[in-house]
């Protein structure tokens, strides 16, 4: 009735931004994403016949509605009334800004399918991740995932699977912490808002119909210059229907667009490298194993960068 896991972060190449189906989180169309290394999350379940849940991340207790959205989660996979400790650490500092619900609901429903005694197919794993958050459903896959919008209205469909594997192309990711401090409109919240009230919704859902196949092919046949393409437009995309939601969702400061301008800049110049920035105003840049330094050392001392990592293609969760 104990097990551990430990899942990886992603960072999407064509966005997920909006839902058809918020209760069972199916989105309105697919995603494409990079599992990132060392950008992990450990997790350890235990079920036994306590009277309630009690969740740790990072040595803190959670309470709340945190700790009843873990709660609703694990009714899904709990073994009659039993209830769960589970103890969860982030190797990554929360401060970089990154979103850990995707390695923490992959590694989550790793570690508590495991230990409720099921055992999961890659596919149904990850359609379990997906119902703790939808960016959870690629962390499950390692390397290039897919994450397929699928048809069906109880969601069976809705799955993440690998495009290619983590040493299929080394590709990395510097990201670019442009400041710490106060919580950006949490991405559930912004997606929602922007499908109800942006004018740009629908065009944005018709750019990811046309972008998944773009970004697939590019990752296929390693074209860096098109996954380049692909992906800025699918970025700007997804931000400009949220800039046009009513009132505005804005998740840039002024870091992010000089940040934007240097990308452009440094590429203009002969680098490999592309930006794509989520649900907050840190840049992410990818760039080739050959770049790599030159983009890092550029970066490294920039007055617009306060925090800097990079992380190489990552592998799918795993049990510990
Ligand atoms: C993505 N984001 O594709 C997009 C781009 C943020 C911007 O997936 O509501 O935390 O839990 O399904 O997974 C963040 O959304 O949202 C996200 P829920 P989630 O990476």
């Amino acid at each position: 009735m104990r097990a551990s896991a430990l899942a990886r972060s992603n960072i999407a190449l064509v966005k997920y931004w909006g839902k058809r189906d918020a209760t069972l989180n199916l989105p309105a169309a697919g995603s494409i994403s990079m599992t990132l290394d060392g950008l992990e999350t450990r997790t350890t379940v235990e079920f036994g016949p306590w009277e309630r849940d009690t969740v740790f991340i990072n040595d803190e207790a959670l309470e709340g509605k945190g700790l009843a959205k873990i709660s609703k989660f694990l009714d899904l996979v709990r073994p009659g009334t039993l209830c769960a400790d589970v103890r969860s650490t982030n190797s990554f500092p929360t401060a970089a800004g990154l979103a850990s619900s995707a390695s923490g609901f992959a590694a989550l429903a790793l570690a508590a399918s495991q230990a409720a005694g099921l055992e999961l197919t890659p596919q149904e794993l990850s359609v379990l991740a997906r119902r703790g958050s939808g960016s959870a459903a690629r962390s499950i896959v390692g390397g290039f995932a897919i994450w397929h919008e699928g048809q069906k209205s109880d969601g069976t469909d809705s799955f993440a699977e690998e495009l290619a594997p983590a040493d299929h192309w080394d590709l990395r990711c510097v990201v670019l912490v442009t400041r710490k401090g106060p919580k950006d409109v949490p991405s559930t919240e912004g997606m929602n808002h922007t499908m109800e009230t942006s004018p740009f919704y629908a065009e944005w859902l018709n750019t990811v119909r046309r972008d998944m196949d773009g970004a697939k092919e590019a990752i296929v046949q390693k074209d860096f210059v098109r996954l380049a393409e692909v992906s800025e437009g699918s970025c700007l995309a997804m931000h400009a229907s949220a800039m046009a939601a009513r009132p505005a969702v804005i998740y840039w400061n002024a870091r992010t667009l000089e940040l934007i301008h240097e990308v452009r800049s440094l590429r203009a110049q002969g680098k490999a490298c592309f930006f794509t920035i989520d649900a907050g105003p840190h840049v992410k840049v990818f760039t080739t194993a050959e770049d790599v330094y030159g983009v890092k050392a550029y970066f490294q001392d920039h007055p617009s960068v306060e925090d800097l990592l990079v992380a190489k293609p990552g592998q799918g969760a795993e049990l510990l």
